[in-house]
C-alpha cells in the first residue's frame, strides 16, 4: 500500500505550491491527497484497474497530478517536488503542522533565519529572533511556542482513520498465510481509541517460527526491531510501529484479552479474579489450585469471572466492569447501523464533487438521505454561499428529488458560520427554509473561555440552529480545541433542544468520547457524520460509530439511525 506515502508527497507538493503562491494548484492536490489516503485500494492496483482516465475520476486528480501519481509509482518519486526540496529544503510537513505557521511563513523564516526544522524554529522563538522579523512580534513569537508545545504533547501517535487501510492490508496479507489460523488485531487498535501508539496484533499457529520470516516480509516493512518465535516488533514506512504475537491456541482468548486491554482495564479485570482466590494473565484464568479454568476464549474468561462480555471500545475503566457484574452494559449502536449523513459538502464550496456525485456514491453504499451542507458567505476561503445561492441551491435539490424519488432523500442544509457575537451570517427568514441546519466555528478560535461559551450557547438558542457541528473544533495532533466549557454546552443543548455533531473525519472526532457519554448521560441527541469533502469520504462514518460507542451511546440516541421521516419528525425544534 503505497497510499499514504502518495498522499504525503502530494500534501508536500500543495504545501511547496502554496510557498510559491501558484493559484488553486495547492487546493487541488490537497483534494487529491485527501483522495488517495481515503481510496480503500491499494493505488497500484487502482490505477493497473482504471489507467488514468480513472484516476482522473478521483476528486482533484486531473491531468497533471495523474502523470504525478504515474511518475511516483513507476520512479517512487516525484521530480517537481524533489526540485522544490532542493531548492527550499525545510521539514515542510512538520513545520506546517504547527498551528499559525503555514507555507508562507516558513519560506519567510527559512530565508531570513535559515530555519530548516522544528529544532530550529524553538530555538529561534526562544532566542526571541522571530519577534524581530517584519511582519511578527512577540504575539506571533509566543503563539508558534505554544503551537510547538501542542504538537510535542502529540507525542507521535497516529491518527486511527489513516492507518486503519495499512492495518487492515497487513491483516489481510496475514490471513493468506496457511500456516496461521487465526489473526487479530488487539490493543488500543481494537479498542477504537482516535489515536494508536503501536499495533499489538495476535495469531495462533502452530509453525511461529515460518509465520514470522512471512510477517517480516511484507513489503511496507521498513525495519525489523526484534524477531523471535512468540514475539517479533518491526516499523512499517509510515512510521508506524508493529507487534506480532504468535500464541496457542488454548490461551488465545487469555493473551487477546490482555493484550487489548487497557492497562488500566486489565488492572481491574485481575483485582476480580483475585478476589475470587484465582489468578488471570496472558496464558489464562486460574483457581486456587492453579488449574487453568478459562484461556481459549475471550467470552469464557468474562463469563467464568461472572462478567457480561464486554465490548473492546468500552474497556477503559469506566466503570465497565461494575455494570458487566450487573449485566448492566448499554447495548452500544451498531457498526453498520447510520442511514443518512448531515454534513456533506460539494463543490459548490470546498467539496471535490458534484451533489450528484454525492448522491450517487451515498446511494452505492446504501444511505438513504443525505444532507447537503455546502458552507456560508462569511467563510470566504470555501467560496461559502450567500443567501441567494442557497435558496438556488434548494430549489436545485427539489429537482434533484424528483430524480432520485425511491432511491434517496437529499436534505436541504447548510454548514452556517457563527460568527464572533454568536449570530450566524445567513438570515433567519432563509435558515427556516432548510430541513436541517448546522452551526459551527470556523474563526476566532482564540476568545476566552467564558466568552467562547457564551457565542455557542447563543447560536444554539436560535431556533432555527438544528445542531452545532464538530463543536469543540478540534483537529487532531494539529490544533487544540478552542476554550469552551463544553459541560454547559451540553447541558444548553438539552435546554435548547440543539443537536450535538460527532463529526467522524480522522482527525476531528469531536465531539470525543467522554463528551459524548456526558451528552448521552444528559440525554442530549447526537447525530454522526462524515463531514465528507469527497465521495470517498462516507467511509469515515463507521469510525463515528466507533467513536459513539466509546462514548456509550446507543442506538436511541443517534438520530441518524432513524429512516429519514422519523428523523426530521425527531428534530428536537421542529417537534
Ligand atoms: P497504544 O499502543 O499506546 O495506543 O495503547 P495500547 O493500549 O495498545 O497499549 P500497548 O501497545 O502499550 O499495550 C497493549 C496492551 O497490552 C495494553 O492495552 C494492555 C496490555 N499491557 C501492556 N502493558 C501492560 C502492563 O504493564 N500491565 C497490564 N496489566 N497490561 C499491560
Ligand atoms: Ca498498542
Ligand atoms: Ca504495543
Ligand atoms: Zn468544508
Amino acid at each position: 500500500m503505497k497510499n499514504l506515502e502518495l498522499a504525503k508527497l502530494l500534501r508536500m507538493m500543495a504545501l511547496y505550491l502554496e510557498m510559491k503562491d501558484v493559484p488553486f494548484k495547492p487546493q487541488a492536490y490537497e483534494r487529491a491527497a485527501y483522495s488517495i489516503e481515503s481510496l480503500d485500494e491499494d493505488i497500484e492496483n487502482f490505477v493497473k484497474r482504471v489507467g488514468k482516465e480513472g484516476l482522473k475520476t478521483l476528486p482533484g486528480v486531473g491531468e497533471s497530478i495523474a502523470e504525478k501519481i504515474i511518475e511516483f509509482l513507476k520512479t517512487g518519486q516525484i521530480k517537481e517536488l524533489e526540485e522544490l526540496r532542493k531548492e527550499v529544503p525545510v521539514d515542510i510537513e512538520t513545520l506546517s503542522s504547527i498551528e499559525g505557521v503555514g507555507p508562507k511563513t516558513i519560506f519567510k523564516l527559512y530565508k531570513a533565519l535559515g530555519i530548516k526544522n522544528l529544532e530550529d524554529l524553538e530555538k529561534a522563538c526562544r532566542e526571541h529572533k522571530i519577534r524581530r522579523l517584519p511582519g511578527f512580534g512577540p504575539q506571533s513569537e509566543e503563539k508558534i511556542l505554544k503551537g510547538i508545545e501542542f504538537y510535542k504533547q502529540g507525542g507521535g501517535r497516529h491518527i486511527l482513520g489513516f492507518i486503519m487501510p495499512v492495518v487492515e492490508s497487513l491483516i489481510n496479507y496475514l490471513k493468506e498465510n496457511k500456516d496461521i489460523e487465526t489473526v487479530v488485531p488487539a490493543g488500543s487498535y481494537r479498542r477504537r481509541k482516535e489515536t494508536v501508539g503501536d499495533i499489538d496484533i495476535l495469531a495462533i499457529s502452530k509453525n511461529p517460527e515460518k509465520v514470522m520470516d512471512y510477517f517480516v516480509a511484507f513489503p511496507e516493512v521498513e525495519h525489523i526491531y526484534a524477531k523471535g518465535p512468540t514475539k517479533t516488533m518491526v516499523r512499517l514506512k509510515i512510521g508506524l510501529d508493529v507487534d506480532l504475537r504468535v500464541v496457542e491456541k488454548e490461551s488465545f482468548g487469555a493473551a487477546l484479552a490482555y493484550f487489548t486491554g487497557s492497562k488500566d482495564h486489565n488492572i481491574q479485570m485481575r483485582e476480580l479474579a483475585i478476589k475470587k482466590g484465582w489468578k488471570l494473565n496472558e496464558y489464562g484464568l486460574f483457581d486456587q489450585n492453579g488449574k487453568k479454568i478459562a484461556g481459549e476464549t475471550e467470552e469464557e474468561i468474562y463469563e467464568k469471572l461472572g462478567l457480561q462480555w464486554i465490548p473492546p471500545e468500552l474497556r477503559e475503566n469506566g466503570g465497565e466492569i461494575q455494570l458487566a457484574l450487573q449485566r448492566k452494559l448499554p447495548k452500544l449502536i451498531e457498526y453498520g447501523s447510520l442511514k443518512g449523513d448531515l454534513q456533506v459538502q460539494t463543490n459548490w464550496t470546498d467539496g471535490g464533487n458534484s451533489i450528484e456525485e454525492m448522491v450517487g456514491e451515498a446511494i452505492k453504499i446504501g444511505l438513504k438521505y443525505i444532507c447537503i451542507t455546502d458552507h456560508t458567505k462569511s467563510l470566504a476561503v470555501t467560496g461559502g454561499l450567500d443567501e441567494e445561492k442557497l435558496l438556488k441551491q434548494m430549489d436545485y435539490i427539489e429537482n434533484l428529488n424528483k430524480k432520485y424519488k425511491g432511491k434517496i432523500k437529499i436534505l436541504k442544509g447548510a454548514e452556517v458560520n457563527i460568527l464572533k457575537d454568536g449570530s450566524l451570517d445567513i438570515k433567519d427568514e432563509i435558515l427556516a427554509k432548510l430541513d436541517f441546519v448546522g452551526a459551527a466555528i470556523h474563526t476566532h478560535f482564540n476568545l476566552p473561555k467564558s466568552v467562547q461559551t457564551e457565542r455557542i450557547i447563543k447560536a444554539m438558542k436560535n431556533p432555527f440552529v438544528d445542531c452545532i457541528f464538530h463543536p469543540t473544533g478540534r483537529v487532531i495532533n494539529k490544533r487544540a480545541p478552542y476554550e469552551v466549557d463544553i459541560d454547559k454546552i451540553i447541558d444548553e443543548a438539552k435546554k435548547t433542544n440543539t443537536i450535538l455533531e460527532i463529526d467522524a473525519y480522522p482527525d476531528r472526532l469531536d465531539l470525543k468520547d467522554e463528551h459524548i457519554r456526558k451528552a448521552v448521560e444528559k440525554g442530549v441527541k447526537l447525530v454522526i457524520d462524515s463531514d465528507a469533502h469527497s465521495f470517498l469520504h462516507y467511509q469515515y462514518l463507521d469510525l463515528g460509530v466507533a467513536q459513539a460507542r466509546r462514548g456509550w451511546a446507543e442506538e436511541k440516541d443517534i438520530l441518524n439511525t432513524l429512516d429519514v421521516e422519523s428523523f426530521l419528525k425527531a428534530l428536537p425544534k421542529r417537534k
